[in-house]
């Protein structure tokens, strides 16, 4: 099997409302569908959001990099060959959601060509997985309110609130979060690099008397010695995500002491490069958990795989629910989260279709 044609097609969807946090905001979906189409007539599929905040890509800048460097490397390779392919798109640097959706779309190839689906390739640890929901920065009611919809329309129990701004704003609404969902859900929290050390000490330890669990990039990494500070003095593990975005960062980040938990995330290491990190987190006995990069929907399906492939990430609430923010989206069939779970999709590969009708109602390049 040979690939013929890699397209990126950039995409615009609305939000039903924005989605903030400290880095950032974002209020449509303007993801890059990545399609790869091979000689036999098989078509795979990946989606690469622009983060500029965290990869410094842009959805022209993802266009631009599939088409003039990564497509001409794919071109006439076989699928399969994924190893070698990796070590081909390596010879570039950054652009991690261009790459992670290339690998989504190779590793979707590969299960249609087997008849197997995605999470079965990766190790089949599960079928269905517990899903965690991504609360975004509002007014403490805004983000309560969105956490008892999560909560009673689709029974979820697991979420991770953004923080990261002022610190007695953010207490207040993981406060009034903790007393309206009662002490049986889960909540963490993601500060998205929002403090400086010396706030994020204090921050860790409140949100530990509200029985947070974890704490996500609570200052920029790159403040070294007051990223140790914290690790070493928060009573919560301190989770690396925009500062372990590669293989080698994640292993520099637990050798350096930046970190004790690590987010995975499918639109940035795809399915190779997740796995090779789960499996380096497993030997050194450090937590992995799937996380969220506001994926779209093909995103969630992606890392609803990974999630039910790996045993050490099916253990932790996987982040694939704010796709609902979308009011539409190109693929056929959405994915469903019920009593607080998702499954992986049986059909081979991914699992999904593109509506040729949504798909040339939402690209933006024509
Ligand atoms: C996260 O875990 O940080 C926020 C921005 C982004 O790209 O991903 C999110 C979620
Ligand atoms: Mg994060």
């Amino acid at each position: 099997m040979k690939i013929t044609t890699v397209e990126a097609i950039p995409l615009a969807i609305p939000y039903r409302r924005p989605f903030t946090f400290a880095s950032g905001k974002v209020t449509a979906a303007d993801h890059v569908l990545v399609r790869i189409t091979t000689d036999d007539g098989l078509v795979g599929h990946g989606e690469a959001p622009p983060r500029p905040y965290t990869y410094g890509e842009t959805a022209a800048s993802i266009v631009a990099a599939v088409r003039d460097l990564f497509s001409p490397v794919l071109v006439g390779a076989d699928p399969f060959a994924r190893e070698r392919i990796r070590a081909d798109l390596a010879r570039t640097v950054a652009n991690n959601a261009a790459r992670g959706a290339i690998d989504v779309a190779l590793w979707d190839l590969v299960g249609q060509a087997c008849g197997q689906p995605v999470h079965v390739l990766l190790g089949h640890a599960a079928d269905d997985v517990r899903v965690a929901h991504m609360i975004g920065l509002g007014t403490p009611a805004e983000m309560v309110a969105d956490a008892v919809e999560m909560s009673d329309e689709y029974g979820v129990d697991a979420f991770k609130v953004k923080v990261g701004r002022d610190l007695g704003h953010d207490l207040v609404a993981v406060r009034e979060l903790r007393r309206e969902l009662g002490d049986a859900v889960e909540l963490y929290a993601d500060a998205n690099r929002g403090w400086d050390a010396d706030t994020a000490i204090v921050a860790a330890r409140r949100l530990d008397d509200l029985a947070v669990t974890m704490l996500e990039e609570p200052n920029p990494a790159d403040d070294v010695l007051g990223r140790r500070r914290i690790v070493r003095e928060s009573p919560i593990p301190i989770v690396g995500d925009e500062s372990t975005i590669t293989l080698g960062g994640v292993a520099r980040s637990l050798l350096d002491g930046d970190s004790q938990s690590i987010s995975v995330k499918v639109a940035r290491t795809g399915f190779t490069d997740s796995a090779k990190i789960v499996g380096l987190c497993e030997g050194l006995g450090v937590t992995t958990m799937v996380g969220n990069q506001i994926d779209g929907m093909l995103g969630s399906v992606a890392s609803t795989a990974l999630g039910c492939g790996l045993r050490a990430l099916a253990h932790h609430p996987v982040e694939v629910t704010n796709h609902l923010l979308m009011t539409d989206d190109v693929i056929a069939e959405p994915p469903v989260i019920a009593e607080g779970r998702a499954a992986a999709r049986q059909a081979p590969g991914l699992g999904v279709t593109i509506d040729p009708d949504k798909l040339a109602h939402y690209r933006v390049d024509r």
